[in-house]
């Protein structure tokens, strides 16, 4: 068995994951919202996203371990694990548990879930975010006079900036995704002792940029960062679209998108490969989770897929409302990359 070194990422099936009793594991993501099968050890972070796996609706376990023995805790509702360098924490809050009285539930449940977030990392000391994962029910859905994404990123914004963040430039990658109805907010993240570098894409207006017809708030996220560890290197790629400057491009057409998404990813490992000493990130050496706005799309973004990507890519596909309206297809990856001894 090969000994892993620095962090890993793998999709497994539950029944997998109970047979490999992993002892460096610093958290789990499960899709379909299922609770974690007996046999996951009670104190291993699990956020359970309700997004259906594709297709059919399969089991899937993202599984992150840190190559090396992990610690458990917890800070008010983030429930973590964590290495001396580095921490994998997720937290859920259902909007109708809140108490919402100047904005919305979803605007006072982003802002908790925030606020905890940051309060974790200052306590446990690593205070760098490098990746997030958000999961919002309903999240093209109009309520308060504006669109649910955009009540997200208004409040996430203003938690950030509370804690002490930065919103623009060394901000985390990130992904935003709908979630079914009635789910809770769903917030999972990888967090660090020492700051990651963040990696824009030059084909792209940096989010964090984006002009005001986009939302009142931008999203605060970067296209990519950048972890080095003793011997590998690890690109966490935010969720990428078929977006080329601010502009939503190719609508109506799948296959045309994911085509447009590929060459982002593609743009934004070169950028990688440019600014990290060392690096050969590659498109063949990815794990993604490729995000479907209407599961009949699916065959459209396999066969587009399989050409670039060849057939031992890792690819999970779920269904999920993505954050503009006009965009049907999103993908999001991590990429590993050995590093030489002397690297
Ligand atoms: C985009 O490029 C697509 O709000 O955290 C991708 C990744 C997107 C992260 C976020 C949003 C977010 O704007 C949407």
């Amino acid at each position: 068995m090969r000994a892993p070194v620095g962090l890993h990422l793998e999709y497994v099936s539950p029944a997998a994951y109970q047979a490999a009793r992993w002892g460096d594991v610093l958290g789990i993501a499960t899709f379909n919202g299922t609770r974690a099968a007996a046999g996951c050890a009670a104190d291993v972070p699990v956020a359970q996203v309700s997004t259906s796996v594709l297709p059919g609706s399969a089991h899937v376990y993202e599984v992150w371990r840190a190559g090396e023995p992990t610690e458990p805790g917890r800070h008010e509702r983030v429930a973590f694990r964590r290495t001396a360098d580095m921490l994998f924490g997720c937290i859920a809050v259902d909007e109708a548990e809140v108490r919402a009285a100047a904005h919305s539930a979803l605007h006072e449940a982003t802002a908790q879930v925030y606020r905890e977030i940051c309060a974790t990392l200052d306590t446990q000391g690593c205070p760098h975010l490098l990746r997030v994962w958000n999961y919002l029910p309903d999240i093209n859905r109009d309520s308060h006079g504006t669109e649910r994404y955009r009540q997200f990123n208004r409040a996430r914004q203003h938690a950030l900036r509370a804690s002490g963040r930065a919103l623009a430039g060394n901000v985390p990658a990130a992904s935003a995704l709908g979630a079914a109805g009635a789910s809770p907010l769903v917030v999972y993240f990888l967090a660090g002792r020492t700051a990651p570098i963040f990696v824009e894409n030059p084909r792209q207006v940096s989010a964090y940029h984006y002009p005001r017809q986009y939302g009142s708030h931008s999203p605060v996220f970067s296209r990519a960062a950048l972890l080095r560890q003793r011997a590998s290197l690890t690109l966490f790629i935010s969720g990428t679209a078929s977006i080329v400057g601010h502009r939503s491009l190719h609508v109506g057409d799948t296959a045309a998108q994911t085509r447009e998404t590929l060459a982002n990813i593609e743009a934004l490992l070169a950028e990688a490969n440019r600014v990290a000493c060392g690096a050969h990130f590659s498109l063949d050496a990815l794990a993604c989770k490729v995000y479907v706005r209407r599961p009949p799309d699916l065959p459209v973004i396999q066969a587009e897929l399989a050409s670039a990507f060849g057939t031992d890519a890792r690819i999970v596909y779920l269904q999920a409302d993505i954050c503009r309206q006009d965009l049907l297809v999103e993908i999001e990856a991590t990429a590993m990359s050995p590093l030489a001894a002397n690297g």
